[in-house]
């Protein structure tokens, strides 16, 4: 360590005091970052990884007005699947769930990825006709999935009542690579491999203000500051709306509460996902022994982060005719999110009015599994302004009428 005389450093000081001081003391000039990403959910931390990873571009910060992974991403109940019906769906559902089976390697992290299979209920004649049509358009895609009789749910979820009086079991879309992953570790996974290439991640940074001149974006207010960039991806889920409305557009989305709850923890029962989607529940055990379950949407715009008592009562009551062994257990934790939703129920990954600014949203009820292939196509948008895997997917199509009907895939949100 070099060491100083005390006059050494009180000339130094002396110096400083009078304005005549040398480098340390002029102003470091106003860092602009090549790219900024706000939010640091796993889409927005999975964009700037891609960013690093497959166009160089490191010279980036990710802004998060919370805590990494402390929106919908760490609130989600982990479904991964890719038995979507349109074809653009297909691609990047798929090409995300292909992503998923390699990320605990490409991240050096576990994420704790487990294609144990998910199923789709079909419970009226209306899902029967919907699934079987889903199937076939899977082959056609290249997406593994089939329709299976009552008799195979029960022997893949031995737990079941296939003969509810009022919802019997008339089979269901399985997609037995389909799964699970731990929501937290996908994010902070995804933000240590974004640090190590050098990316600054800022929490508790609340973007305020979006600077625009001529049409091209500028940089960012924050609660810390202001800041320069070249290009902006706004990645926020729920709080799309306000972000779009400081850069100065709308956006067709409308944010709502979606809520889950765990149950006590008990010994492994079933080892596999289930969605019932008529009757809006869904339910899954996690490793730890809770049972996972999720209902459906609120009905009603809100930025509420929390579950209601109806919502619970519904969805608990619904599947407790499906699941009879649950009427037993006690409800450990309930949570809500606020998610993003699009009237055709698929996402929006384009640019804007405003010229290098993006947004990736509307991933609504469904983005947990979308996350890699998200990030990877949002990347390759921001980097080069195009990605097949995004076309289909661009805010134009509210305009042009080309909407990706996905009501039925889309489930707890139809
Ligand atoms: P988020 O994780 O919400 O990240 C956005 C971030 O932006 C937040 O951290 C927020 O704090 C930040 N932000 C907002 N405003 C600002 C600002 N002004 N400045 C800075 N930062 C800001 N999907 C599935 O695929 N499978 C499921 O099983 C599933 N279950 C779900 C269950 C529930 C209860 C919920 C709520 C959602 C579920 N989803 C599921 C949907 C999924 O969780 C979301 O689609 C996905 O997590 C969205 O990720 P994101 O990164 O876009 O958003
Ligand atoms: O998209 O698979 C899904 C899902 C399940 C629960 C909430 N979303």
């Amino acid at each position: 360590m070099k060491r100083y005389s005390v006059f050494a450093v009180a000339r130094e000081a002396f110096r400083y005091h009078q304005g005549w001081g040398r480098a340390w003391k002029s102003p470091e000039p106003k860092k602009k970052y090549d790219a900024i990403i706000i939010g640091a959910g796993g889409h927005g931390l999975a964009t700037a990884y891609y960013l690093g990873k497959n166009h160089g571009l490191k010279n980036v910060a990710i802004l998060e007005k919370g805590w990494l992974g402390g929106g919908n991403t760490g609130r989600n109940t982990t479904i991964i699947r890719s038995n979507y019906l349109q074809d653009a769906s297909a691609a990047i559902y798929e090409k995300a769930r292909s992503l998923y089976e390699t990320m605990s390697q490409d991240l050096n992290y576990n994420v704790m990825f487990s294609p144990r299979g998910v199923m789709m209920l079909a419970q009226t004649q209306h899902e029967i006709r919907g699934y079987k049509r889903t199937a076939q358009a899977n082959a056609l895609q290249g997406v593994s999935t089939e329709f299976i009789s009552p008799e195979k749910v029960k022997s893949l979820v031995p737990i079941i009542n296939i003969d509810g009086p009022r919802y019997p079991v008339l089979g269901a879309l399985w997609q037995s690579r389909g799964g699970t992953a731990r929501h937290d570790a996908v994010a902070w996974g995804y933000a240590r491999a974004c640090s190590d290439m050098g990316m600054d991640i800022i929490q508790q940074c609340e973007v305020t203000g979006i600077r625009h001149e001529n049409g091209q974006v500028q940089g960012v207010e924050t609660s810390k500051g202001s800041i320069d960039c070249q290009k902006l991806g706004i990645v926020v889920a729920g709080h799309t709306g306000v972000l779009a409305d400081m850069a100065g557009f709308r956006m067709p989305v409308e944010s709502v509460a979606l809520q889950a709850l765990v149950s006590e923890p008990i010994k492994p029962c079933m080892d596999v996902v289930v969605m019932a989607n008529t009757v809006h529940g869904y339910m899954s055990q996690s490793d730890k022994g809770e049972m996972v379950i999720g209902g459906g949407a609120d009905g009603f715009n809100n930025y509420t982060q929390r579950g209601s008592f109806h919502h619970v009562e519904e969805t608990v009551r619904a599947l407790i005719e499906t699941f009879p062994i649950i009427s037993r257990l006690k409800m450990l934790r309930w949570w809500g999110g606020i998610v993003d939703m699009t009237g055709d129920r698929s996402p929006i990954l384009s640019k804007t009015p405003v010229g290098n600014i993006f947004i990736n949203c509307g991933w609504g009820t469904g983005g947990f599994k979308a996350i890699p292939g998200s990030g990877w196509a949002m990347a390759e948008l921001i980097a080069k302004g195009h990605s097949s895997l995004t076309e289909e997917f661009s805010l134009s199509r509210f305009k042009e009428g080309k909407f990706i009907d996905e009501s039925v895939a889309a489930g707890v949100a139809h």
